[in-house]
């Protein structure tokens, strides 16, 4: 009964010691029955509620801050609570996000990390976590393939900080003016990525200075795959306009499709022009550890800078996202500004293990421990047989979902082969390995689902804010910037008015059958057994993306799955 105890009389609270081991034990039962329930196939993925219902209060579950402190029992209800009215992101069943699962060595890596509670600035507060940083960095170097004499790195906040970082670098190992005399001692600049790249390459351009305009989109093929001629022809056609192109993204496991962009090709337009190749690997990242799988990247070790997350495809608990750098040196070149209350020159040790200066941010989180742990737990072969796994599980989604009819395939042609079929060639397309399946929309359910009655938009969570937008474009490119205008650009543009339409009918004329994946998802959240994403791209209406990247699914979850989005559809 922790009723009458609060925290002030948990350690440091002199004779604190009994009553923190007793509130921490009760905490870890809570958390392993969280565990036990998440892996359960008959527990809900998601006990849905919406906004409003979650800020009300449930059964006692406030979000409200007292002035008075609440005693223990409370604290254990309210983290029992907010487990509850969560999301199970390892439950076997959650196909949401490219991050899924749950490492119990990871989990225990992550509890180890809050328990030291440090910093990854300099080796004098970190000197354990700043070495194992040098081990992993220089093991993720060798399975790329660089030289031993080449590497650098750095964990940062996500793929998209891992992408910002390898613009900057780009950037400065080109004009290192910048850093000093910022954006007007250089020319204008272009970068350019393939319109299934992730938006992060548009937001680096736009953080940076550099401007989301002259970041030029590659046309993709059918798969998803960058258009390498396209390219070398928009490189040529950028410089004629007098633009200095500089940085080219290929991506190896696209956001939605899954895809991997042809890397040798494109270092060989990257080296015929001189322009730094960044790989962003965030998602595919993971099958270089798959003996079976990392031909999709063959080219990979011809990058100046790869992004990697093993936050993905390992299963490792966000966030764990590195920037791979190839040239030693450049990050510190790059970023550092020798603050002297952390990086005294004249300490005790070899400052160069003082890696905070390397960084764009001061204070960094220790993501490493977990990674490391999770690597000594499983060796590299666990992870390759998880990797592999998941490879296997598109396979089967894949092979169902051409036995069923009703169910459409985004793109024609086999989207998962294995090692084997490439090798002898059994299918036209030769680099076809997506590692995302995509079930698209049953549209022959479109008629039986009945028009959503309009609610008032800001109850209903499932549907985006009103901004008009032409429902043909990829969500993830950014709608064109308008033309500059008279303004001053400190001056926001007006909001467009929100109309009294349902956000689903704005378009007079909305793509036949682009509400059926939204209508099937929002049932799919209430009810609570599974959860996929979805998404339109370029001419495609509303399809669901299929994530495989937890280790717990098997293929009765797949068979769930598709059952599953066939009974809402038909309801
Ligand atoms: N680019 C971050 C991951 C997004 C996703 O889970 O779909």
């Amino acid at each position: 009964d922790f009723s009458c105890i609060h925290s002030k009389d948990l350690l440091p609270a002199e004779e604190g010691e009994e009553a923190t081991k007793h509130f921490l034990q009760e905490l870890v039962n809570i958390l392993l029955a969280y565990i036990s329930k998440s892996l359960k196939r008959s527990s809900k993925v998601v006990d849905f509620h919406y906004p409003h219902q979650l800020k009300e209060g449930l059964e006692g579950f406030s979000l409200e801050l007292p002035d008075q402190p609440d005693n223990l029992e409370q604290l254990l209800v309210d983290c029992r609570d907010t487990l509850k009215y969560g999301v199970k992101t390892g439950h076997p069943r959650y196909f949401n996000q490219l991050s899924t699962g749950l490492d119990i060595i990871g989990l225990a890596g992550e509890w180890l990390t809050s328990t030291a509670n440090t910093n990854m600035f300099t080796y004098e507060i970190s000197p354990v976590f700043i070495l194992m940083e040098e081990v992993v960095l220089r093991k993720m170097h060798t399975i790329i393939g660089w030289q031993k004499e080449d590497g650098d790195g750095i964990f940062c906040p996500g793929g998209t900080m891992s992408n910002l970082y390898s613009v900057l670098l780009a950037r400065f190992h080109l004009f290192p003016a910048v850093k000093t005399h910022g954006m007007s001692a250089i020319p204008r600049l272009a970068l350019f990525t393939s319109a299934h790249s992730h938006y992060s390459i548009k937001k680096s351009a736009a953080v940076l200075g550099i401007g989301s305009e002259n970041v030029i989109v590659i046309r993709c093929d059918e798969r998803g795959k960058m258009i390498s001629s396209e390219l070398n022809s928009s490189i040529d056609a950028a410089k004629s306009k007098g633009l200095v192109p500089f940085y080219v993204n290929a991506t190896a496991g696209t956001t939605v499709y899954g895809a991997f962009d042809p890397l040798n090709e494109i270092a060989d337009i990257c080296e015929r022009h001189g322009l730094w190749m960044h790989v962003d690997a965030a998602w595919g990242g993971g099958l270089l550890l798959s003996n079976k799988h990392r031909v999709k990247m063959q080219g990979i070790e011809r990058a100046h800078s790869v992004t990697w997350n093993p936050h993905k495809m390992m299963g490792v608990p966000l966030q764990c996202s590195a920037i791979l750098v190839k040239r030693k040196g450049l990050l510190q070149e790059c970023n550092q500004l020798c603050a002297e209350y952390l990086f005294q020159p004249d300490k005790a040790y070899d400052v160069t293990y003082d890696t905070g200066d390397k960084s764009i941010q001061c204070g960094r989180h220790v993501d490493i421990f977990k990674l490391w742990l999770m690597w000594k737990a499983k060796g590299s072969e666990g992870f390759e047989a998880q990797v592999n796994h998941c490879l296997e599980n598109a396979e089967y989604l894949y092979y169902k979902l051409k036995r069923r009819t009703d169910f459409q395939l985004v793109f024609k042609g086999k989207m998962v082969l294995t090692a084997e079929h490439e090798i002898h060639g059994e299918e036209s397309d030769p680099d076809p390995t997506p590692l995302t399946l995509h079930i698209p929309k049953p549209t022959h359910l479109h008629p039986l689902i009945p028009k959503p009655t309009p609610k008032p938009t800001h109850l209903h969570p499932l549907i985006p804010k009103p901004t008009p937008k032409p429902t043909h474009l990829h969500p993830l490119i950014p709608k064109p910037t308008p033309k500059p205008t008279h303004l001053h650009p400190l001056i926001p543009k007006p909001t467009p008015k929100p109309t009294n339409l349902h956000p689903l009918y704005l378009d007079p004329t909305p793509p036949p059958g682009s509400h059926v994946a939204p209508k099937i998802k929002a049932k799919m959240m209430e009810e609570g057994f599974t959860m996929i994403g979805y998404q339109p791209l370029e001419d495609k209406v509303n399809f669901f993306r299929c994530v495989f990247s937890n280790p717990a699914t098997q293929r009765e979850d797949v068979d769930f799955l598709l059952d599953e989005i066939a009974r809402l559809g038909c309801e």
